[in-house]
């Protein structure tokens, strides 16, 4: 490998490089459930719209990294119908008047196989790209995806998702134990709370980056469409 085949982009708390093959794209739980009005996320009070803002450019990220020919893994947070893998405790929690595997407008709240637990149509997997389902908030615990990483060759994870401080942070620090650096994608991470969306980039870049990297997608774009990775017309002029 030489230094061509490295890529570098300008991100917080200094430049991440990566080498394309072996650099995921991880899309963290992007289902109707959380992101669609009427879901489970406003089901607990939350606004859906502090989440969609994101769809566009992960839609836009998720193209280029398709017409490279890169990895693509998505996350899906749910459980069997028959809440085996459901610990009591995660069911109980938050006292709201309907929980996980109850009925909602979308089906059995984050229950596989119901169409609120599924992804949201403007970022649909294609065949070819693995879908994780996790029962936790990390996308490690209990899933096979560091066998598929492993196996494929991944050693960096470009990370977005939802939402920032809970499953998008919890799948970083798993990352990094793993092993893996983990870039996140500011503009295609989403909080239900501004707050939490400021200190969870935070604490991925603090102290040196303790936990991995935080840059923007058009500048992720830009290092793509350089290297003549990403071809189609909208990536021209991103920066
Ligand atoms: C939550 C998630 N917020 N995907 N799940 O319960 O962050």
């Amino acid at each position: 490998m030489t230094r061509a085949d490295i890529l570098t982009l300008p991100a917080d708390p200094y430049p991440f490089e990566f080498v394309p093959r072996r650099t995921a794209l991880l899309i963290i739980d992007m289902q109707r459930d959380f992101l669609e009005p009427g879901g489970f996320g406003e089901m607990l009070g939350n606004d859906a719209g502090q989440l969609r803002r994101t769809i566009e450019p992960n839609r836009r990220l998720l193209a280029a990294w398709r017409d490279a020919g890169l990895l693509v893994l998505h996350t899906r947070e749910g459980h069997r119908p028959d809440l085996a893998d459901l610990p009591q405790a995660k069911r109980l929690r938050g006292r709201g008047a309907r929980t996980i595997g109850d009925s909602g407008p979308m089906g059995r709240i984050l229950v596989r196989g119901e169409a609120g637990h599924d992804i949201i149509p403007e970022l649909y997997p294609v065949p070819g790209e693995p879908v994780i389902d996790k029962p936790g908030k990390g996308a490690f615990f209990a899933t096979d995806l560091h066998a598929i990483l492993q196996a494929s060759g991944i050693d960096r994870l470009v990370v977005t998702g939802v939402t920032t401080e809970v499953c998008v942070n919890t799948t970083v620090r798993e990352a990094n134990d793993r092993g893996y650096d983990c870039l996140v994608v500011e503009d295609c991470v989403g909080s239900y709370f501004p707050e939490f969306q400021a200190a969870g980039l935070a604490m991925i870049r603090a102290q040196g980056g303790i936990f991995g990297w935080v840059a923007s997608s058009p500048a992720l774009l830009a290092a793509l469409a350089a290297a003549g990775l990403a071809r189609f017309p909208e990536l021209k002029g991103a920066a």
